[in-house]
């Protein structure tokens, strides 16, 4: 059974992953509307990886007896002057998310709930990850600057990304 405190934590952090999938929904259609494909693809299997990452806090809570509680989702912002800013939107929120879980992991050892560490901890690397892949392409994109066919060619390496489903363990 899991303790009211973390689960009320939890069920937050189920509405922070759908907002997460959201924001990239909404940049997937900035992309899109700018003819940029590959980035409208990259940022669809974002967003759909982050609809897996609120299903494992679902899962969680379910498993342990929990009750889930779906929270109204907020977006702050749907529209973008340039790439660059997209990314580096991007890049912030997952520093947002990753100081979520950080505080999430704290949370769980104050109330000594060893049984949501190994899933924050696994949320923990996963973060390192979205930081990186974020703040990576924010870079890129300065560096391309003003140059149309740099753009088009970063645009092209991005639409290569793909969205595998976790298996069934995996996504627990
Ligand atoms: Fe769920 O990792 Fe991004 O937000």
């Amino acid at each position: 059974m899991i303790k009211d405190k973390v689960r009320a934590a939890l069920n937050e952090q189920i509405k922070f992953e759908f907002e997460s999938a959201y924001l990239y929904l909404a940049m997937a259609a900035f992309f899109q509307e700018k003819n940029l494909d590959g980035m409208a693809q990259w940022m669809r299997v974002q967003s759909m990886e982050e609809m897996t990452h609120a299903m494992k806090f679902y899962n969680h809570i379910i498993e342990r007896e929990g009750h889930v509680e779906l929270l109204p989702l907020g977006i702050k912002k749907t529209e973008w002057s340039t790439p660059e800013e997209a990314f580096q939107d991007a890049f912030q929120h997952e520093q947002f998310i990753s100081s979520r879980i950080n505080g999430l992991l704290k949370l769980a050892r104050e109330e000594n709930d060893y049984s949501a560490e190994p899933l924050l901890q696994w949320f923990v690397n996963e973060q390192i990850e979205e930081e990186a892949s974020t703040s990576r392409v924010a870079a890129l994109l300065k560096q391309v600057g003003s140059d149309s066919s740099a753009l088009f060619m970063l645009d092209r390496d991005l639409g290569t990304r793909t969205f595998t489903m976790p298996t069934e363990e995996q996504s627990a």
